[in-house]
């Protein structure tokens, strides 16, 4: 009896401090920023640029710290962590956020964008704000998207991709959402969602034969020195969005809203160059370090393999069918 009492009380102590944290995690003036990428990323570059402009556009009332390097968790525990409130802005890719927001799913489609041209198009205009609107919903508010490339298969196997048929059999690392399953299934291959932080490891110990990813990516993690192939199959390109969650922005005063904004915006327009230019240089550097790539001239074949992911995600969520209607409209 005192046994449970005491467990009870301890138990209501707990909560009564979690909820002390999370408040205080949502006062104007000490933001909390999840990153997953190292200090040097453009992403972080970008997020820490964000965090100036937002304290300056609002002469100091909103201030924080952005903690790089996925110190604060994996991405699917900062979004539920956006949801409490134990986190206040963060930038995710919007591939593992199609678990939580369904719309988003759109993106991880693959092939669904022609190049990153389109891409910002569509993200720019009435998509994205769209799409923004959903993840509202969801307690999180994008107030920018961020560049993250196109994504391509690499592996341990010493195998060029040039076909889909080169995917049979090799078991690849995906992020966290069913679609990327279908994807790899649908080459042939077999796929393992997986955090961000575990992929070096599995690759290393061979685990997995393969990941996917963009050239800074592949670069600042290292995983060219465990898996020495990179085919560009450019099969996804995700954007990826810079946010603050509902209880975070709901505090603000409405000038300070449009001066958060503002600062996002800006923060976004001086990431994409700054990807632009790490894509380049991580490119040039890994295949220095010796890395074999292979460009694939007609991608056809592997696009013409994607109807079955395609009719999965608009199975599951119809309102699919709309939106990827929309952006092919988008010129
Ligand atoms: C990166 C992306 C990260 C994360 C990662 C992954 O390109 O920027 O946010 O999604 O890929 O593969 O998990």
């Amino acid at each position: 009896m005192i046994k449970a009492l005491s467990k009870k009380v301890v138990a209501t102590a707990v909560l009564a401090a979690s909820v002390a944290l999370i408040s205080a995690s949502a006062q104007a003036g000490d933001w909390k920023g999840w990153n997953i990428h190292v200090k040097d990323y453009p992403v972080s570059v970008g997020m820490e640029k964000f965090m100036e402009l937002a304290n300056k556009n609002t002469d100091g009332r909103v201030s924080g710290k952005v903690y790089h390097g996925g110190v604060l968790g994996n991405q699917a525990d900062a979004i539920s962590q956006m949801q409490l409130g134990g986190i206040d802005f963060a930038e995710f890719n919007l591939g593992p956020l199609g678990v939580s927001v369904p719309e988003t799913n759109v993106v991880s489609l693959p092939f669904i964008f022609k190049d990153m041209d389109h891409m910002h198009r569509v993200m720019d205009g009435e998509v994205g704000e769209n799409l923004s609107a959903a993840m509202s919903k969801a307690g999180i508010i994008a107030l920018s998207w961020y560049d993250s490339g196109s994504r391509s298969f690499y592996n341990n196997k010493g195998i060029a991709i040039n076909k889909p048929a080169d995917v049979k059999g090799l078991k690849f690392r995906v992020m966290n959402n069913e679609l990327f399953v279908g994807m790899v299934e649908a080459l042939g291959g077999n796929a393992t969602p997986m955090a961000f932080s575990e992929v070096y490891q599995s690759l290393k110990t061979g685990v997995v034969d393969g990941a996917e990813n963009n050239w800074p990516s592949y670069e600042s993690t290292n995983h060219f020195d465990v898996a020495g192939n990179y085919s560009a199959t450019q099969h996804l390109i995700i954007p990826e969005c810079l946010c603050v969650s509902t209880r975070a922005w709901d505090q603000l005063s409405d000038a300070d809203k449009v001066a958060v904004k503002a600062a996002a915006v800006e923060s976004a327009k001086l990431q994409r160059v700054l990807w632009a230019e790490r894509s380049a240089q991580s490119k040039a550097k890994v295949i220095a370090a010796g890395v074999k790539y292979n460009e694939i001239a007609d991608k056809s074949a592997f696009q013409d393999a994607m109807g079955p992911v395609y009719e999965m995600a608009i199975k599951k969520n119809p309102v699919l069918k709309d939106i990827i209607a929309a952006i092919k409209a988008v010129d």
